[in-house]
């Protein structure tokens, strides 16, 4: 009957930024266009492999003007992959610790990131080239407010186009374009790529550069495929600008989550030149790249504030001009100096400004040396961990419990 609201409403308060950041309503009224990127880690970024850039294109987008460049943004995900990644986008709530959420709780009351800005006049739209069950998207998009799914069905889909899960992404990209010019504006549009998923399969011809050379076939084909992707993001950036769509419009670019697991990590230590993946390399590697381009902003920058998946809904709406005061949420907006401070990951552990706690471990960030406890410094990842833990159990509390059908939000207003 959600008696516990008025508590977790009581935690949420005291998490929230209270001031407005210099960019609210930066790009009010202006369309979203949010690439979700499959599997894509941070560490290609501004890397090389066999002495050539890996991603040139969003290497670039790195020092551009007109984009925000988030370094140290984790994926927050577990089990439900990249309907999780969707999941924390568009609720700003965690994803559950077993199972998918996306199926599980696909039913549930939402007040998600579509939905709000339905509210605001925007049509809200999907776009991937897969079934449309898969990961039961057709029924969870409808809970969070999708006016419209684009899935497999509204793609041209061959033989010499597909590769791996589908349509590749290049022509998937291509295709797209024409809904975006007759849908109505503004619109808030997501974009899943495929290309990039394991086992990265890539034909010869829309190879760039070479793989990698390990005894990890995954960790070696992944290096092609994401300079694939990368190119597919270049080739929809022209198209938007070609289509007149760019103008209008914002871009956000996100890794779903790792591509790369540690079953590769010896591949993995060679490539990155270290004797061994530390626990805390490992939480340093679910780095996943977040971009924001606003066209003609010129205010963009790296980044290097902690942040993560959780804080996109309340970046988003607050850089679209949308109050968020009374929305229920666990994040932060990226562009406000008031936020807590830390990513909690699903597991409890977590990356605070000075500590990345796991594996019962406390790291220092910045030198990745566990922290030497002494009588002043006792256990000093504790209180973090203490709020980590009470705050997905909140998150759970409103998933399980279903408690967005006790708010009425429009009562709120
Ligand atoms: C499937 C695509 C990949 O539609 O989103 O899913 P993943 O395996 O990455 O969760
Ligand atoms: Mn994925």
């Amino acid at each position: 009957d959600g008696t516990e609201l008025p508590e977790i409403k009581e935690y949420i308060d005291g998490i929230q930024s209270k001031e407005k950041s210099e960019l609210f309503g930066a790009a009010e009224g202006k369309n979203v266009i949010f690439i979700s990127a499959e599997s894509l880690q941070s560490f290609p970024i501004n890397n090389e492999v066999n002495g050539e850039e890996i991603t040139p294109f969003l290497n670039s987008l790195t020092k551009d003007d007109d984009t925000f460049y988030f370094e140290n943004f984790y994926h927050q995900t577990m089990q439900g992959k990249t309907s999780d990644s969707e999941f924390l986008t568009a609720n700003s709530l965690y994803p559950l610790s077993r199972g998918a959420v996306f199926f599980t709780h696909g039913q549930n009351e939402y007040h998600a990131l579509p939905e709000m800005l339905n509210e605001e006049g925007y049509y809200t739209a999907s776009f991937h080239a897969n079934n449309k069950s898969f990961w039961n998207r057709d029924q969870m998009y409808e809970s969070l407010g999708f006016d419209h799914f684009y899935g497999e069905e509204a793609y041209e889909v061959t033989k010499e186009n597909s590769i791996g899960w589908g349509l590749k992404d290049k022509p998937f990209f291509e295709q797209s374009i024409k809904y975006l010019q007759t849908i109505e504006q503004p619109f808030y549009t997501k974009f899943i790529t495929l290309t990039n998923h394991f086992p990265f399969e890539l034909s010869e011809e829309d190879r760039s550069i070479e793989p990698y050379d390990s005894n990890s076939n995954t960790l070696n084909n992944y290096f092609p495929t994401v300079r694939y992707m990368d190119e597919s993001i270049e080739q929809f950036f022209n198209q938007l600008k070609e289509s007149g769509i760019y103008e209008d419009s914002i871009i956000v670019i996100m890794g779903d989550h790792y591509g790369i697991s540690e079953n590769h990590n010896k591949a993995m230590s060679s490539y990155l030149g270290k004797e061994e993946i530390t626990p805390y390399d490992h939480i340093q590697l679910q780095r996943v790249p977040f971009f924001v381009h606003i066209p003609g902003s010129g205010k963009g920058k790296v980044m290097s504030e902690v942040a993560g998946q959780i804080d996109i809904k309340p970046t988003l709406l607050h850089l679209l001009g949308v109050d968020t005061t009374d929305d229920i949420y666990f994040g932060n907006d990226l562009f406000s100096d008031d936020r807590k401070g830390y990513v909690a990951l699903r597991n409890g552990d977590y990356i605070s400004d000075k500590y990345i706690s796991t594996s019962g471990i406390c790291y220092n960030r910045e030198t990745g040396e566990p922290v030497v406890e002494n009588a002043e410094n006792e256990k000093p990842c504790a209180p973090i961990e203490e709020k980590v833990a009470q705050e997905l159990g909140y998150s759970d509390d409103l998933i399980y419990g279903d408690l967005f059908r006790f708010v009425d939000f429009n009562k709120i207003k």
